[in-house]
């Protein structure tokens, strides 16, 4: 018997008492915006929804037409529920309140609307990435600043990775599951349960052409993954890049494997690429959820205090073992 995402949550809330209903509702929505989205993403270059929307975003990143309307989408699908107080995107400079014209509800969504943006127009797998916090108690409307929690406070997260197969994976903190959209009932299906991702691994994930302007300890950890059987590690690596997060980290949850966005001398004053909040944050926790780790080279990533809403991070995750290690040349590194 197939299990729907509908009646893993119902059972979450019922039998585990893991989520309250409000929380059942809104993971339900951002499932359907997802749906939304795949079919946009499927059509391409049919539905005119391929190449740049001319405008840019305040990372100062060209916004594709596909960002503009996956952000649109989850906002359209959402804001009326009653789940929400607010909403916030890599994709919008401030946060988006619920109108008022809407009941508001306790939680907060963060989401990158379409991760892997360059990936879009040649059709490469790409995705969308989630956060769910709660409103923090006895604070009046709702600010930046409710936002700005550490990862550890998530009380659900996911991605929809829009692959040759459409697939959602999510957590509420009971470990992580994976459902598959079946297109011709229009339902996330359940395929894969308690995924773990091995200790060990012997495949690795990294823009190799940013290797000069590495910081020592990515630059010994790489090293000594190429040396192979005769290096250090006494074992072959293999080298994946798929330049989007969500099929890196999908990867990894269905196989293993490290993935790694460090901090580099491109640009000194930024802590890194990836955003911390809305990448990081759910990535992290889906992660170690999955028995792995992630670490922005010296803590754990979700217990970084964010200080922005936009805030970037460096990033280690994947294979518990060798997080561990990279994380240790770091450490090592500021004795
Ligand atoms: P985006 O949110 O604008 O798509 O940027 C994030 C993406 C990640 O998905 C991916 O890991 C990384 O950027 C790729 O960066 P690069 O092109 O520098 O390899
Ligand atoms: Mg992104």
């Amino acid at each position: 018997m197939s299990i729907s995402l509908s009646r893993y949550l119902v059972e979450q809330q019922r039998a585990k008492g893991h989520i309250p209903p409000e929380l059942r509702l809104l993971l339900e929505v951002v499932a359907r915006a997802c749906k939304s989205i795949s079919q946009a993403v499927n059509k391409g270059a049919l539905g005119g929804v391929l190449g740049s929307a001319g405008s840019e975003n305040v990372q100062g990143e060209v916004q594709k037409k596909l960002d503009i309307i996956a952000n649109e989408v989850l906002i359209e699908a959402n804001e009326w529920g009653g789940h929400l107080a607010a909403m916030a995107s890599e994709e919008m400079d401030g946060i988006y309140l619920v109108p008022n014209r809407y009941p508001q509800g306790e939680y907060l969504l963060l989401f990158d609307p379409l991760d892997g943006s360059s990936n879009i127009d040649v059709n490469v797998s790409i995705g969308t990435i989630f956060s769910v916090l709660k409103k923090p108690e006895g604070s009046e409307g709702v600010s930046e600043k409710d936002f700005l929690q550490p990862g550890r406070h998530q009380v659900a997260a996911g991605y929809c990775v829009y692959g040759p197969q459409t697939t959602l994976v999510l957590t509420v903190g009971d470990g992580v599951v994976m459902f598959t959209l079946d297109r011709e009932q229009g339902s996330f299906v359940l395929t894969q349960e308690s995924v773990q991702i091995p200790a060990d691994t012997k495949e690795f994930a990294i823009n190799m052409s940013n290797m000069r302007h590495w910081d020592a300890p990515v630059k010994r950890y790489i090293d000594e993954c190429l040396q192979g059987k005769e290096g250090p590690r006494g074992k072959d690596f293999n080298m994946r890049w798929i330049a989007s997060m969500v099929a890196d980290v999908h990867r990894i949850l269905s196989r293993g494997g490290i993935f790694m966005y460090p901090w580099d001398k491109r640009e000194p004053n930024k802590p890194g690429k990836l955003r911390l909040m809305y990448e990081a944050n759910p990535m992290g926790w889906l992660v170690e959820q999955a028995g792995g780790a992630a670490t922005n080279g010296r803590q754990a990533i979700l217990d970084v205090q964010p200080s922005q809403l936009h805030e970037r991070v460096s990033v280690i995750l994947g294979s518990k073992n060798e997080v561990e290690r990279v994380t240790k040349y770091h450490l090592e590194q500021t004795k």
